[in-house]
């Protein structure tokens, strides 16, 4: 009989209790310490199993025969290949762009989340080998909360102070009356946190304020981004016209004299400037309820409402992320900092607002109480970078300029693309252009677990080992649990541990020794283990030696600030504690980015209608959210996520007064299509969408067909019709919520999903020899 063991793994989503038969795992389980673990776990064995897995290097077969432009990449097929081939492959191609074009032909930015795991950590390991060769162009911000990154310096401090330093939800239980949340605050957001997560605790959190009796309106397009659970009154707005409704609620407080005067004029600069806007002697238009009502959808008399309602309470308004992923999201931002400032209750207990609850699990529960160790990366020599949502931009424009945070730059000419732990044929927007885009460098290099849409991009391939085939620890950036990681099984085929990948690697680049520094994988975490054990004993925390914490349960920390509220030192003594602004103060008017002089970031916050929505591309509003049922795109071919597809497609969310209008049903397969692209998807008919709105999950593989207009998808992505225009130029962040759709019932024969196998592969010794 096989023998069945039971051991701990990590992920973004949380601790995992697998179990391994006969060498393969057969189920993931929660951990015993956590009172609500993610279902997402159950994805992993049969994802990891799966027919997709790539199992050997594996090399675009046009590109090895010498004829890399015969079959564009994406279509081709692939030859196995010998790992040795494949190393000294990419050994002669790193020595061709570096002698050829300079390090900085090199684009290695390899944007994405990976797995969790402190020293496995794909994208850390491949920039520390390529900084042992000369460095490498990178990339800059994230996908998540990008806008937030860039603009929030300008007006309050840093965006990562605001989720460390987020009013817990303990304080907001017992301070608060009213929760204003724009874009909702998704229970299904928090089973993830990145790096991991020990104890999910929203639900318990947001119960103990519902039972506080704390109010909450939801002004969001999908009902479900808060739960029944919270009560909360569901005030649906068009997507994008937050900012319009902020200046709305704006206009009513200061026509009924409602503002807080003091709090204005002690810890804020520029309200005057930003009310000539309000009241329209700027630019001629006051930001009435009505004129708000025209832009949102919303009863005029409704926001006066709410617009009293809030400043006769304490009052704390919530934006999410996917608000500021909209056209011009930085607006939404600033006009939620400025409507909380004129409610002036900005540093009390309750008040004032957030930036990211829901971002992350821990976001307002929780808070690391010091670094984790970690592999360093090194030193980078080569200063050329792109926002990341710049990619395509990138690739069709070699030395062509952008601007960004004010100042122009300069696009590298990237002749080498290399992504390790990211899939950008998920995450980026407008997919058939960057197809078109990723045709024009001359290598490009993907490790993955399994043949996603990026690896099929690919010219060489490299297998990589999962988070549950190596051992590590998980500690969350954001969290407080110190998790031991099992190797609980051998990588399937030939795929690799890539810290031996990268070691063999250097060794062909001779920088090995620069590289590992003498260590192999286990002494390496030994040592990052020391570095843990040092910053803990700093704070005051005893830990274990590594062999007797990997061999024990998972440690979990205080929070270093449980009664946590926002910016309350900078209220207690503005003089003491400024802000990391220009003027110490709230920035309601920035002379900094009125200085920029930009077309869509002025001075103070402003409303700029969506894009889409004047361009005529398509009659619905289509939002792309994260899944419940995985991890973006990550182990889409596994049971929960393949659970939830109707005809094998991913569900779209499609109000039943617009399904009627089309007549289209429940569990119908559906295409939606626009001037960019097409995509099939699965019919779920659900009074839970606001109408004029589908919502497409983000997260199922690309799976185009290029033998149909538009290669059209047929399994499900968003990003087959999202714009890939940014929010603004001062921060070139994606919008990736931010597209309109047209729809209708797929009446044709239904394609079979080809994406969750392998591509075609030719079996290897012709490509070795
Ligand atoms: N339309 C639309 N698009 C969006 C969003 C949206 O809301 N709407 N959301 C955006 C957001 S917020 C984000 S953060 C991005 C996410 O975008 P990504 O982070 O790129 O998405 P993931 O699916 O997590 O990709 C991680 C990849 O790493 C691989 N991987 C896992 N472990 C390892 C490993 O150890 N080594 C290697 N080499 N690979 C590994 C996985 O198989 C997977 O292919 O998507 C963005 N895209
Ligand atoms: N299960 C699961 N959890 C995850 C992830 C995952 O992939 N799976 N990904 C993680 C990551 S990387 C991130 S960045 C976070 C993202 O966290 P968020 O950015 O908060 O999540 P989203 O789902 O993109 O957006 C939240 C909601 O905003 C609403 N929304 C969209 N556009 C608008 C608008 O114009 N106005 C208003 N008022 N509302 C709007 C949508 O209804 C959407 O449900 O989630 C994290 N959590
Ligand atoms: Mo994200």
């Amino acid at each position: 009989m096989a023998t069945k063991t039971s051991k701990l793994t990590a992920n973004h989503w949380g601790v995992g209790t697998a179990t391994v038969e006969a060498g393969r795992i057969v189920s993931v389980g929660g951990h015993h310490g956590d009172p609500e673990p993610s279902p997402i776990n159950d994805n992993i064995p049969g994802s990891l199993n799966g027919r997709a897995r790539i199992l050997r290097p594996a090399v675009r077969k046009s590109w090895l025969e010498g004829t890399p432009g015969a079959v564009p990449r994406g279509r081709d097929g692939f030859v196995e290949v010998s790992w040795d081939r494949a190393l000294d492959l990419i050994a002669d191609e790193l020595n061709k762009v570096r002698t050829d074009h300079g390090n900085e032909s090199i684009y290695a930015g390899s944007y994405g989340w990976s797995s969790a795991g402190r020293f496995h950590h794909a994208q850390s390991q491949l920039k520390r080998f390529l900084n042992t060769i000369g460095g490498f162009s990178y990339s800059e911000g994230n996908y998540s909360y990008n806008a937030a990154l860039v603009m929030m310096p300008y007006i309050v401090g840093p965006f990562r102070k605001h989720v460390a330093q987020a009013t817990r939800w303990s304080v907001i239980a017992k301070h608060t009356d009213l929760v204003v949340m724009f874009g909702g605050m998704a229970m299904r957001n928090t089973q993830v946190s990145d790096g991991g997560i020990g104890t999910h605790r929203m639900r318990d959190n947001l119960s103990a304020c519902a039972e506080a009796g704390v109010q909450f309106v939801n002004i969001s397009p999908l009902r479900t981004d808060t739960d029944g659970f919270l009560n909360a009154e569901w005030r649906p707005a068009n997507p994008g016209s937050d900012t319009a409704l902020m200046l709305g609620l704006a206009h009513v407080l200061l026509s009924e004299g409602l503002q807080d005067d003091a709090f204005l004029a002690h810890y804020c600069v520029g309200f005057d400037r930003f009310a000539e806007y309000l009241t329209g002697k700027t630019e001629g238009v006051p930001k009435t309820p009505d004129w708000a009502a025209a832009h949102t959808g919303w009863q005029a008399e409704d926001i006066v409402n709410l617009a009293r309602r809030m400043a006769a309470s304490r009052c704390m308004i919530t934006v999410a992320a996917g608000v500021q992923r909209t056209d011009y999201g930085e607006q939404a931002l600033w006009m939620g900092v400025t409507l909380a400032a004129m409610l002036g209750q900005i540093g009390l207990p309750g008040g004032g607002y957030t930036v990211g609850y829901g971002v992350n699990g821990n976001i307002g529960n929780m808070e690391r109480l010091f670094r984790w160790g970690t592999l360093p990366q090194g030193k980078n020599p080569v200063s050329s970078f792109i926002p990341v949502a710049m990619i395509s931009e990138m690739l069709m424009n070699p030395g062509g300029s952008f601007t960004y945070r004010g100042r122009k730059h300069q696009f590298p000419d990237a002749r080498l693309v290399w992504w390790a732990g990211g899939n950008p044929f998920h995450h980026h927007q407008n997919l058939t252009r960057l197809h078109d885009a990723i045709q024009k460098p001359d290598t490009v290099i993907v490790n993955d677990i399994s043949w996603t849409a990026m690896a099929r991009h690919a010219d060489i391939v490299l297998p990589v080992a999962a988070a549950q085939e190596r051992d590590d620890f998980g500690a969350g950036k954001s969290d407080n649990a110190l998790v031991p990681m099992h190797k609980l099984v051998d990588p399937p085929g030939e795929a690799r541990v890539e810290y031996e990948i990268f070691s063999d690697l250097s060794a062909r680049m001779d920088t090995d020794t620069q590289f590992t520094e003498g260590r192999n994988a286990d002494a390496w975490l030994r040592h990052i283990w020391t570095q843990t054990q040092a910053a803990g004993a700093k704070s005051g925390i005893d830990l274990p030696d590594w062999d007797a914490f990997h061999q024990g349960d998972v440690i979990k920390l205080p929070d270093p600030s449980p009664d946590q509220v926002f910016l309350s030192e900078f209220r207690v003594d503005p003089e003491a504690n400024p802000l990391p602004t220009p003027s110490g103060r709230i920035e309601i008017f920035s002379e900094t980015l009125a200085g920029f002089d930009l077309p869509d970031c002025k001075g103070h916050a402003s409303y700029f209608p969506p894009r889409d929505l004047t361009a005529g591309e398509g009659e619905l509003f289509m939002l792309s959210g994260q899944p419940k049922t995985r991890l973006h795109s990550q182990l889409d071919n596994g049971a929960y996520s393949m659970s939830f597809k109707v005809q094998g497609r991913e569900p779209v969310l499609i109000h039943p007064d617009d399904a009627a209008a089309r007549g289209i049903s429940d569990g119908d397969v559906v295409e939606l299509f626009n001037a960019r692209g097409r995509c099939l998807a699965g019919a779920r008919v659900t009074d839970e969408v606001f109408e004029g709105c589908v919502f497409l999950w983000t997260g199922a593989w690309w799976d185009p067909d290029f033998d149909t207009p538009q290669s059209r998808d047929r399994h499900g992505n968003p990003n087959a019709l999202t714009h890939d225009l940014r929010t603004s130029s001062l921060s070139q962040s994606p919008a990736s919520h931010s597209a309109r759709v047209c729809l209708r019932r797929f009446d044709g024969e239904l394609p079979e999903i080809t994406v969750h196998d392998s591509p075609v592969l030719y079996s290897g010794t012709s490509g070795d020899a």
